[in-house]
């Protein structure tokens, strides 16, 4: 095996090209490695499992949440643990050999099927051919998403066989060198077809155990009390570190993506949830240290911690650095006595900002909207949407999120999920007739709430194309969930999306070139440009 990383999976990549001294993520080439050995073992199993599916067998529900959380491990921001690394490799390499004993034919399988840990070419650049390589890629970042979706909603206990199978049938055919373009490409779309169930799923699996979000203002200054920050995605942790708790007399805030579970009914009912600190996940590093108190990170985004605020942190999930506490599952429960007991001992947070934002947007608080909605479109006083989704990031070009949003007409209603809204949600842009012009529907994971609003406005409206609508999408990416999210949009027929604030490095220029002839992907150029050909 070669000792040079080579990872292009995320936009902050290496001069836009690919990381191959260290990650610019601050993952270093022995985890890019141990990464890349995880996704080629979980081939092999998947192709085992495939195999075991094609002969009528059963694959356990515990092979599935093996593979869910292999890829979600190698999610950008996730886990810079080498040692946990290879060991769910060497965990999946247990469970294939056992597998392996159960299938009939072995004849068709491929040499990763049979792996025991030899030394093989493995990685992105192990596929030559820069076109079938870079949709192998589109559609492996497709399944790192989709797990992460499919992570959250098994969380909650709501399970879909079918994606299972789906993820672990692609990822076998990803070691198929008869496939062509034609048919990895076919394959990209039929990821974001079921990247649109895997986001239903999870949204049914968050509304129906927490309730639907719905309109609420979230503090952001601070209290007096000690407190646990808590980051990341997973509202199951939250909630139990909300239950554990409970008049402890520690307070817990939220950061970054984790703002939204201030919207849900059965989240935001707990009074020591008190409010969201800070910003979106590339501000940790100085966040982080200024809060004091403890800090809890779910799932991405991690930002190596600096040592000043190192051993307050503890990791659970799919997240890992080698420096911090681990909180695991035992029997379905998170015990976080020791954060608590740590949080009580450290200083109340130092006040960063004071007042308060506006979210809870997401597809049933809408809808019950949707009359003044509609109205307002009707009479002029909404000319169009702006569907601003995805990631916040660490360059500098993304200031053009902010300005854009800034010098949007007053006209104009921004849709957003995902940390991205953070450049946008604190700027005050007002309202149109009682309607915020920011319209936050949630975390990244609910981007699916944006493709139920369109969908309800196209019905609405009467309309035979979602393109017809009034709606302009410039989407802000980052890491592999922004890529599920655009397979699903272009499944949904969603065609125009301005990309940025750069385009893939993994997509080959014929690759792109597709997307751009069948789909109009575009990227950014500046705002007033931009401004002028998207919204006139
Ligand atoms: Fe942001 Fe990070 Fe939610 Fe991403 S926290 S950037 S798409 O990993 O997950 O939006
Ligand atoms: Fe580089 Fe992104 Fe890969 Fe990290 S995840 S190594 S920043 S491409």
């Amino acid at each position: 095996m070669s000792d040079k990383m080579f990872c292009y999976q995320c936009q902050e990549t290496a001069g836009g090209k690919a990381c191959s001294v260290s990650g610019v993520c601050g993952k270093k080439p022995e985890v890019a490695k141990a990464q890349d050995l995880l996704i080629y073992v979980t081939k092999g199993l998947c192709a085992v499992t495939t195999q075991l599916r094609a002969e009528n067998k059963i694959v356990k529900v515990r092979i599935n949440r093996l593979v869910t959380l292999n890829l979600f491990t190698t999610i950008t921001n996730a886990n810079f643990d080498r040692e946990k690394i290879i060991e769910r490799v060497q965990k999946t390499l247990i469970a294939k050999k056992r597998l392996l004993a159960e299938v009939d034919d072995k004849k068709t399988l491929p040499t990763a099927a049979l792996y025991s840990g030899a030394d093989v070419e493995i990685g992105v650049l192990a596929t030559a051919d820069e076109d079938i390589r870079s949709l192998r890629e589109l559609i492996t970042y497709g399944l790192k998403g989709m797990a992460a979706y499919l992570y959250h909603a098994n969380a909650l206990n709501f399970d879909d066989e079918k994606i299972s199978a789906f993820m672990q049938s692609t990822l076998a055919k990803l070691l198929d060198d008869s496939l062509n373009g034609d048919e990895l490409t076919a394959l990209v779309l039929e990821t974001g077809r079921v990247g649109v169930a895997v986001m239903a799923l999870l949204d049914k699996a968050n509304t129906e155990t927490y309730g639907n979000p719905e309109i609420s203002k979230v503090k952001l200054g601070v209290g007096k009390n000690p407190a646990i920050l808590v980051s990341g995605h997973d509202l199951r942790d939250l909630e139990q570190l909300l239950e554990q708790t409970e008049g402890t007399g520690v307070d817990v805030y939220t950061h970054g993506e984790m703002l939204p579970a201030h919207y849900y009914p059965k989240l935001k009912k707990y009074p020591h949830l008190v409010g969201n600190y800070g910003n979106a996940w590339q501000m940790q590093t100085t966040e982080f240290e200024k809060f004091n108190g403890a800090l809890l990170l779910t799932t991405n985004c991690l930002v190596p911690p600096k040592e000043s605020y190192r051993d307050r942190i503890f990791t659970t999930g799919a997240v890992g650095y080698p420096a911090c506490k681990r909180i695991e599952e035992v029997d379905g429960k998170k015990d976080f006595t020791e954060l608590i007991r740590l949080a009580k001992k450290l200083p109340a947070p130092t006040e960063l900002e004071t007042g308060e934002i506006v979210g809870g947007f997401a597809h049933e608080q809408v809808f019950a909207l949707a009359d003044k909605v509609v109205e307002a479109v009707k009479s002029g006083a909404i000319r169009k949407f702006v569907v601003m989704a995805g990631c916040d990031g660490r360059h500098k070009a993304r200031q053009y999120y902010a300005d854009f949003a800034k010098a949007l007409p007053k006209d104009t209603v921004i849709l957003t999920a995902g940390c991205a809204k953070y450049k946008y949600l604190k700027l005050e842009l007002g309202d149109i007739g009682g309607i915020p012009r920011v319209l936050d529907a949630g975390q990244c994971n609910d981007s699916y709430s944006l493709a139920l609003i369109a969908l309800k406005l196209k019905e609405v409206f009467g309309l035979d194309d979602v393109n017809k609508l009034p709606i302009a999408y410039v989407i802000a990416w980052y890491e592999q969930k922004a890529v599920l999210v655009l397979l699903a949009l272009l499944y949904l027929g969603v065609k125009n999306i301005h990309l940025g604030p750069t385009l893939p490095a993994f997509l080959s220029p014929n690759v792109a070139k597709v997307l751009v002839e069948n789909f109009g992907i575009s990227g950014i150029t500046n705002v007033d440009n931009d401004l002028k050909d998207w919204i006139g």
